[in-house]
């Protein structure tokens, strides 16, 4: 079934759904996009994704053409107009059309398209066995050049990166910082537990500010898991007892082998396993409803 697309205001067919090649978000990149889900009638964390959206927005001083509320409204249109309850949903900002030049000004009006798919998800054995994940030689765009906060149309850096993970037959892999710190991986954020504490890398170190991982610390908090933002180099992914993947997509997924070492005994952890099932309930019960 075809799908409808909004497009600047407008809900059309999917073959219709089309955009200038003049649009800077083709021609450099210049825009910014969320991935978010709806979980069973709701949008999970939608908040939390149009606050990166516009944040991001802010630093490119790209002018978003919709408030907030006329953005919530705008997703939950689609939404209703393709009659997801469970949904993959893409939102997209580009700076719009402008000339061949690179200067932003050249373009009068930011587009927003918003794509309403269903999900197509991760295999099951991911969940059950776990991942096997290597270290790419890619390193994260640094920080100072081009801030990975900013969840930009330009994936150049961690296409790059998820080239060698094709290459090398895995489904993931690490990224590290300039300074070899672990950074993240291609589309998603990483996590260790070790000796019962949970370590995910800071954000300064270069790495997206992930909404799922943002809603997995505050679910190891309450559950009384210690948790802690640190630097981490390669080694200590070796060396913990879990590991485990979180994004929009994947949701909180086990790796249990970095380039060919065993994480612990080679099989989902326990506190792996206990986040995942609080974060399952998570997505049944919160989130802003689709059809109220
Ligand atoms: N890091 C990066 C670099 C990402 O792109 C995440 C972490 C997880 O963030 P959230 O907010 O979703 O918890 C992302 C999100 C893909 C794909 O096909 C992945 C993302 C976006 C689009 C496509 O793997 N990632």
């Amino acid at each position: 079934m075809g799908l409808l697309i909004y497009l600047d205001g407008e809900l059309v067919p999917q073959e219709q759904a089309k955009i200038s090649v003049f649009d800077h978000g083709l021609l450099y990149g210049d825009g910014l996009f969320e991935g978010i889900r709806a979980y069973n009638g709701r949008v999970f964390l939608l908040q939390e994704h149009l606050e990166r959206l516009y944040d991001g927005a802010r630093a490119l001083q790209l002018q978003i053409p919709l408030d907030v509320d006329a953005m919530t409204e705008a997703v939950l249109e689609t939404l209703r107009a393709n009659q997801f309850q469970d949904a993959y949903i893409r939102l997209i900002v580009t700076r719009g059309v402008g000339d061949l030049g690179l200067d932003p000004r050249k373009c009068p009006k930011a587009s927003v398209i918003i794509i309403a798919a269903s999900i197509a998800l991760y295999p099951e054995h991911y969940y059950t066995q776990g991942l096997e994940l290597i270290t790419c030689t890619t390193r994260r765009n640094d920080p100072t050049a081009l801030d990975a906060g900013i969840k930009s149309l330009n994936y150049l850096n961690n296409i790059l990166a998820k080239i060698e993970t094709i290459r090398a037959g895995v489904p993931e892999g690490i990224m590290l910082s300039t300074e070899g710190y672990v950074a993240e991986c291609t589309g998603d954020n990483i996590f260790l537990v070790h000796d019962g504490c949970m370590y995910t890398p800071p954000l300064h170190v270069g790495n997206l500010a992930g909404v799922t991982r943002r809603a997995v610390i505050e679910l190891a908090e309450n559950e009384g898991i210690c948790t802690k933002e640190e630097l981490f180099r390669v080694k200590e992914v070796y060396c913990a007892d879990e590991c485990f993947l979180t994004g929009t997509a994947a949701e909180l997924i086990p790796v249990v082998t970095v380039d060919g070492r065993s994480i612990g005994d080679g099989t989902p952890g326990p506190i792996t396993g206990r986040l995942r099932e609080l974060f399952a309930e998570l997505t049944q019960t919160v989130g802003m409803p689709i059809y109220p």
